[in-house]
């Protein structure tokens, strides 16, 4: 597991070049500086279509993976390639949004980890197709409103739940699995600096706050991503070998959802009594994570 670090210890050198055409405020952005930030200018990255060509103007060898589908496969041919090389030491990385991850790219990734092909893929998780227009992906939270989940007289926003990629990853028995937001830099930097030692497979789920998808004034973009780690609805927790399980951030008591959702506009439309839904799953959940801290998942 990670060794807690702190804001201090996040390594100076900048992994980007400033300057991007990213929207204001955008968490994805935030994610692809301090990703690479952690791993060093020794990495290498993949990206496939989303917002993320845009957002990152990066100093590591980057390549395009034009399949979008094909990430994994990408990356794996990538690893291989450096292995052949003779420089395992190069760290191969998948910036991918959550469209490419839980849905378009799934089947890949979920290949890649059974192979435990020697990658580290990161998922910023803006919750949605953000760069074709905000389409739901299953990513995107219950009831939160997106372009397909509309708020009408036949729609509440989305009717299902999110999907939990973290734990379906970890159940394919890989190395290292953990999740992340940019509002707890040095939990992300700690968790990708004992990461990036281990060999094989490798995965982090980031939260991406989006203030053009999210309806959020862009100076709120780290509020967001606190408050939702603060309430339970971002837990940040890491699970090695498929199996042992850690939170990292264990609040002695949860903040109510509400704080976190009334700031969002995809949230606006709630009731009272729908707020309480969320609340109580989220409870739940969290009560579930706190009774597997320390032990296995399964
Ligand atoms: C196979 C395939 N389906 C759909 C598209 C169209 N497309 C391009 S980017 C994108 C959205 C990507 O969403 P996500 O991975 O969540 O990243 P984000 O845009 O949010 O950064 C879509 C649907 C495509 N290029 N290829």
């Amino acid at each position: 597991m990670s060794k807690k670090i702190s804001i201090g210890d996040i390594p100076e050198e900048e992994a980007v070049w400033p300057g991007n055409p990213a929207c204001q405020g955008c968490g994805g952005s935030i994610v692809g500086r301090l990703v690479f930030k952690a791993l060093g200018r020794n990495s290498a990255r993949v990206e496939v279509a989303s917002c993320a060509p845009g957002f990152m103007n990066i100093r590591v060898p980057s390549f395009y993976a034009p399949a979008f589908e094909g990430a994994a496969a990408f990356l794996t041919g990538l690893s291989r390639g450096y292995k052949l090389l003779g420089r395992e030491d190069v760290v191969v990385a998948g910036l991918i949004g959550d469209g490419g991850t839980v849905d378009i790219g799934f089947q890949g990734l979920s290949a890649a980890a059974e192979r435990n092909e020697n990658v580290f893929w990161f998922t910023y998780d803006n919750e949605a197709y953000m760069n074709t227009g905000g389409q739901r992906s299953s990513s995107t939270p219950l009831l939160a409103r997106s372009a397909t989940t509309p708020i009408s007289e036949k729609s509440r926003g989305k009717s299902e739940a999110k999907k939990n990629l973290p734990f379906i990853l970890a159940l394919h028995r890989v190395p290292y699995v953990s999740t992340a937001s940019v509002a707890y830099p040095e939990d992300l930097t700690a968790k990708i600096q004992y990461g990036k030692g281990l060999k094989g497979f490798k995965y982090m789920h980031i939260h991406a706050p989006c203030p053009t998808g999210w309806g959020f004034d862009p100076k709120d973009a780290i509020k967001v991503s606190r408050l939702s780690v603060q309430s339970g609805l971002w837990p940040l927790y890491e699970i090695e070998d498929g199996r042992r399980f850690k939170l990292t951030y264990k609040p002695r008591e949860l903040a109510p959802v509400s704080e976190a959702l009334k700031i969002q506009g995809r949230f606006r439309h709630l009731t009272e009594q729908e707020t309480d839904t969320i609340q109580r799953i989220t409870t739940e959940n969290w009560d579930r994570l706190l009774a597997l801290d320390g032990g296995e998942i399964c």
